[in-house]
């Protein structure tokens, strides 16, 4: 599997000599499953192959699959999909993807201007979280939610909380590690958000709560051990591997499909439900307000898809399916409308793959209405997880155009008191599509966009 014995480089990480994970070698499996029958070998790679390739993420325009195959399996898997008389392609990893930046001298506070412009590190984040708080301290308050398994703070930012018990929703991000745009796109919302009056209304009316970084271990072990690295950092007894997939480990269908129960697979769904610290502080925090909580989007990357549930099997569908379809369409036509970039909206276990103990079926099975997986862009394999940082901004503005649609519906359907604001013209321009939406959605599920 992926993460056998690999040589180490040495690199400067912010001054710091660090060793690097190298992945010379690798190469990214293309597979295009258009034709139904390598669709099938698809859904089922992991029989195909005797073991499950480390899944990247998909380009569902040209109904791509991207696997990672680590440099010993190359030529298996070759064999394999020859056989199979399968058409693929193998292409060299980006070595951009591995190349580690020497950190940039902040000269003193964290801006919106290093959100937009740079991946930052876990300390750079929640500097700027604090300095966020302090500067509009009636409309931001950060609370910890619990610690990592190596005990960096849990923070959960909550935007407008006045003590009411108005609508929230609730968006965490980056709990798959390499998946870096989602920390920035978590952080430009709560700073979009509170600094601009133009949301001030929508505000009054819900809540949003944002945990930018629910796996703050992971994300610092992928900036400077292993830019691959996807799961928590937990160490278990005996064990040779580090880490479960905490997007495997929330306690609803835990450990059925799409799932490994071996340490060393990026799905490893852990030793039993919750195990991981992350996991069991993301489930209490929600659970204590679970009644409130009426839309939950986690962000992810890459494939720039909306995902619904549910995801823990396939050709199943809570029985308000179609609502989380024209919201979800709705999202999406909020994020054309910034750039013209495509978003699929489809449910997960049809569209992508099953995959059990997610955190969207999760928050779905707890009553929360309107619950989402994002992921979030590039589509294609060429830059994937290490989205070039001069992209970082354009994604943080779709992204939140479709927050934005969501808090709308959720005010629209929950909300303590209606406003007729004339305030945010964004927001009424939103609202407009969402009933355009409602009214153009074609029914059906599945696939489509
Ligand atoms: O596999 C995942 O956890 C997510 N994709 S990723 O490439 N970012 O790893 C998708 C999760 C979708 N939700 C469910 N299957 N419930
Ligand atoms: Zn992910």
């Amino acid at each position: 599997m992926l993460f056998q014995l690999v040589s180490l480089s040495v690199v400067f990480i912010g001054g710091i000599l660090a060793e690097y994970k190298n992945y010379d070698g690798f190469k990214i499996l293309e597979v295009n499953f258009q034709n139904p029958r390598v669709k099938k070998y698809v859904q089922e790679i992991d029989k195909n192959l005797g073991f499950m390739p480390d899944f990247l993420g998909e380009n569902w325009k040209q109904k791509q699959a991207h696997y990672f195959i680590d440099k010993d399996s190359v030529e298996k898997v070759r064999t394999n999909l020859d056989s199979h008389n399968i058409t693929y392609q193998m292409r060299d990893v980006n070595p951009q993807i591995f190349k580690v930046r020497k950190r940039r001298d902040l000269n003193g506070a964290v801006t919106i201007n290093d959100v937009n412009n740079r991946y930052l590190s876990y300390d750079e984040q929640m500097q700027f979280l604090n300095s966020i708080a302090q500067q509009y301290p009636d409309d931001v308050k950060l609370q910890k939610i619990g610690n990592s398994y190596e005990g960096r703070s849990l923070t959960a930012v909550r935007i407008g909380d006045d003590g009411s018990s108005k609508p929230i929703v609730w968006i965490d991000a980056g709990v798959h590690a390499r998946e870096w745009i989602s920390y920035n796109v978590a952080l430009y919302l709560v700073y979009t958000i509170v600094s601009q009056p133009a949301y001030r209304d929508l505000l009054n009316s819900v809540q949003l709560v944002v945990v930018p970084n629910t796996n703050p271990d992971g994300y610092e072990y992928s900036r400077t051990n292993d830019r691959m690295w996807r799961k928590t950092r937990s160490r278990f007894t005996n064990g040779r591997c580090a880490g479960a997939d905490a997007n495997r480990n929330y306690p609803f269908f835990w450990g059925t499909q799409g799932v490994s129960h071996s340490q060393c697979s990026e799905i490893y769904c852990g030793s039993r439900p919750q195990s991981e610290p992350e996991v069991m502080a993301l489930t209490n925090a929600i659970t204590r307000e679970e009644t409130r909580i009426k839309g939950y989007i986690a962000l992810h990357s890459y494939g720039q898809e909306i995902l619904y549930p549910w995801g823990h099997t396939m050709r199943t569908y809570p029985s308000d399916v179609q609502d989380l379809i024209t919201v979800g369409k709705a999202m999406a036509a909020a994020i054309r409308a910034v750039n013209n970039t495509d978003y699929n909206v489809v449910n997960s276990g049809d569209g992508l793959y099953p995959a059990a103990g997610a955190s969207d079926d999760w928050a779905k099975s707890r009553g929360i209405k309107y619950s989402y997986t994002i992921e979030l862009s590039p589509i294609d394999d060429y830059t994937g997880f290490s989205l070039p940082e001069d992209r970082i901004n354009q994604v943080c503005r779709e992204a939140f155009q479709a927050v934005q649609v969501l808090m709308i519906e959720v005010r629209s359907k929950f909300g303590l008191r209606q406003t007729t604001s004339s305030a945010a013209s964004a927001a009424a321009q939103s609202s407009l599509l969402l009933k355009r939406m409602r009214t153009s959605v074609s029914r059906g599920f599945g696939r489509g966009k």
